[in-house]
């Protein structure tokens, strides 16, 4: 059986022993992450998100609550920068209009990389699609999707780097999105539409935790550990096994359209 691990193709060895072979058609990314939503604009936002990766698909779910009742809630994995979020308060406000907002508190979660949206698309293109994110109604968010993210948020999974945002804050307590402020990504919204109201950054989950030198170790290891390890996961890898040929092609379309 050892033989088999030295096949040039993992897809042939895999399919000869789905089971001995899970940990090398696991992506480096793959597992659960979560993240803890904690207030940035002194939104007194908390919340929790969950993110399921097997390959390019992701299950996403976030539950907030605290934030403006009954108005829609853009929410992004942001990434590409620390991976991390502001501080509550206004030490990153640097032009004084009373707000951190998206653009100031990019140094540390970076550029949208996915839009976590209720329907059709989700990419950065719809960071702004308000008629498609959440409503909070009660003030409470509930949102759960599966779909495909593309391959730089898949990365940013990876490295650490992935962060949890929830936009809107009613900032002066109005019950609606309004003010004099306009939002320095689109001049027709106010402000508190676009700026962060909770954030936090996504980490690998005790529950999703591979065994130390389970995702490296490759051919020769079949320890006790990591045997029990792959088959734990076994359901994730043959998924991701199974999607590894449309994974590229829709990798290619996806970068095509970045
Ligand atoms: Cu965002």
């Amino acid at each position: 059986m050892r033989k088999a691990f030295a096949l040039p193709t993992v897809a042939l060895a895999a399919a000869a022993f789905p089971l001995l072979t899970a940990g090398t058609a696991l992506a480096d990314h793959d597992g659960s992450y979560q993240a803890t939503l904690s207030a940035v604009n002194e939104s007194g936002v908390s919340g929790t998100g969950v993110v399921t990766l097997a390959g390019d698909q992701a299950t996403v779910t976030v539950n907030a609550s605290g934030l403006l009742a009954g108005s829609p809630h853009a929410q992004h994995f942001h990434i590409g920068a620390q991976g991390t979020c502001p501080a509550d308060g206004l030490a990153d406000d640097a032009d004084g209009d009373g707000f951190v907002s998206v653009t100031e508190a990019a140094k540390y979660y970076g550029a949208i990389g996915t839009s976590l949206t209720t329907e059709g698309d989700t990419g950065p293109d719809s960071g702004l699609a308000v008629d498609r994110f959440p409503t909070a109604e009660g003030g409470s968010l509930s949102y759960e999707r599966t779909f495909a993210i593309t391959e730089d948020v898949q990365e940013a999974f990876a490295k650490g780097t992935a962060v949890l945002v929830v936009h809107g804050v009613d900032k002066d307590g109005s019950g609606a999105y309004d003010g004099d402020v306009m939002s320095e990504l689109d001049e027709s919204l106010p402000m508190e539409a676009t700026a962060p109201a909770a954030c936090g950054p996504l980490t690998v989950s005790q529950m999703g935790t591979m065994p130390a030198g389970g995702a490296d170790t490759g051919a020769g290891a079949t320890s006790g550990v990591e045997h029990q390890a792959a088959i734990g996961v076994g359901a994730l890898a043959a998924a991701g096994a199974v999607a590894a040929g449309a994974v590229a092609y829709r990798r290619r379309q996806a970068t095509d359209q970045a």
